[in-house]
């Protein structure tokens, strides 16, 4: 992993950074996934176990802010996943689907370079659609979501879904996406997942 980026930035200070002075993050939880959460998320299981047993450096962070629960309600999380790759794999969340299968979710850029792998639970169709700096992606309902950083600098972003969204990792952990997304030629490109 390239690790040169790490650590640099926290969702404490993104708020500051970016004018969004009235949502405290700092007194917010914020979950921190490293390296070693993502087993099983990267298609190159011996080029994960390589970086790993080099560092377990953080991947990225949510700082969730959940105000009110209840019909009507939303929530947010913002967002900073941290650039590097796993053999030819960019850097990326978990991923998942809303318990809540309706659940759609919106999410926009702020800062950085990186896209949204999206896959229909229903049909099992796959898109790439790009997030970046002044992006907005719009996740439909019962669509598994996972965020990729394809650039250099770190993704930062915010995601609204509804209150009663809830997170199923479990699916996706289950049987991964369906899709890769892999640095060909210096540019990421959509392939269907190696079988193992
Ligand atoms: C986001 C995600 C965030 C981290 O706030 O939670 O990008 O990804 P994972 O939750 O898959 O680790 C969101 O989609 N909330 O619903
Ligand atoms: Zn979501």
């Amino acid at each position: 992993m390239n690790s040169s980026h790490l650590e640099k930035i926290r969702p404490e200070d993104i708020a500051v950074a970016f004018g969004l002075t009235d949502v405290r993050l700092g007194e917010r939880p914020v979950v921190r996934r490293h390296l070693a959460d993502l087993r099983g998320c990267f298609a190159d299981e011996a080029a994960f176990e390589a970086a790993l047993a080099a560092d377990n450096p953080l991947l990225y962070e949510v700082c969730a802010v959940e105000p009110a629960d209840g019909d009507g309600q939303l929530h947010y999380g913002l967002g900073v996943l941290y650039p590097g790759k796993v053999g030819d794999e960019y850097s990326l969340t978990k991923g998942h689907l809303h318990s809540h299968r309706p659940a759609a979710e919106v999410y926009i850029g702020l800062a950085g370079e990186g896209a949204m792998l999206l896959e229909d639970e229903t049909t099992g169709t796959s898109r790439l659609v790009p997030l970046g700096k002044g992006q907005i992606v719009y996740v439909p309902g019962h669509t598994a979501h996972r965020t990729v950083n394809t650039g250099s600098a770190p993704l930062v972003y915010i995601g609204v879904y509804p209150a009663n969204a809830g997170h199923d990792y479990a699916s996706i952990a289950e049987r991964n996406f369906r899709k890769v997304i892999l640095e060909r030629d210096g540019e990421p490109v959509l392939l269907d997942r190696p079988t193992r």
